[in-house]
């Protein structure tokens, strides 16, 4: 190789380099055009959201659990609906706190079959709820959204897996 090439191959590395790192910080999906949004008076409630929100830090000992259009914790990356995720192990009787944030530009649900779904609960773009139960009952409950969002299919096979004492 003479000079020339090498300068050249040297700069693609550094420029590739540079590249994987903007992609590993997150900042290319802000440089990317967001999620289109149709404009309905449901929605104009809440403009466009970006980052996390105030408030979405994991509560001691417990699950933090942030909803975007990549799932809960990515849960599409993860495997899902085919696989599960996100998965929370517990043993019985002990308390579970889970945060609950909302970095997605639309509404989604948050239920724990059998502890937590006794009516429908919204996290709004932007919100971040806090859920706390003692996991009382042994076996295994399904975590999922439970309202209508465009990527519902892949915020269905959460589990929280409570195991017996
Ligand atoms: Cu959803």
């Amino acid at each position: 190789m003479n000079r020339t090439t090498l300068f050249v191959v040297g700069t693609l590395v550094a420029f590739a380099a540079i590249a994987a790192a903007v992609f590993a910080t997150g900042i290319a999906s802000q440089l990317l055009p967001g999620p289109v949004t149709t404009s309905t008076s449901a929605q104009a409630a809440f403009p466009p959201y970006t980052g996390l929100p105030a408030g979405c830090v994991k509560p001691p000992g417990g699950y933090l659990v942030i909803a975007n259009i990549n799932g809960f914790n990515d849960s599409i990356e993860h495997g899902a609906p085919a696989a599960s995720w996100p998965v929370i192990n517990v043993t019985q009787g002990s308390a579970v706190d889970i945060t609950v944030c909302n970095a997605d530009h639309q509404a989604h649900g948050f239920q724990v079959a059998h502890y937590f779904d006794s009516n429908i609960e919204t996290v709004d773009p932007g919100q971040v709820v806090h859920v706390s139960f003692v996991a009382d009952r042994a076996g295994t409950f399904d975590i999922y959204c439970s309202i209508p969002c465009s990527i519902h299919i892949y915020m269905q096979s959460g589990k929280l897996n409570v195991l017996p004492t």
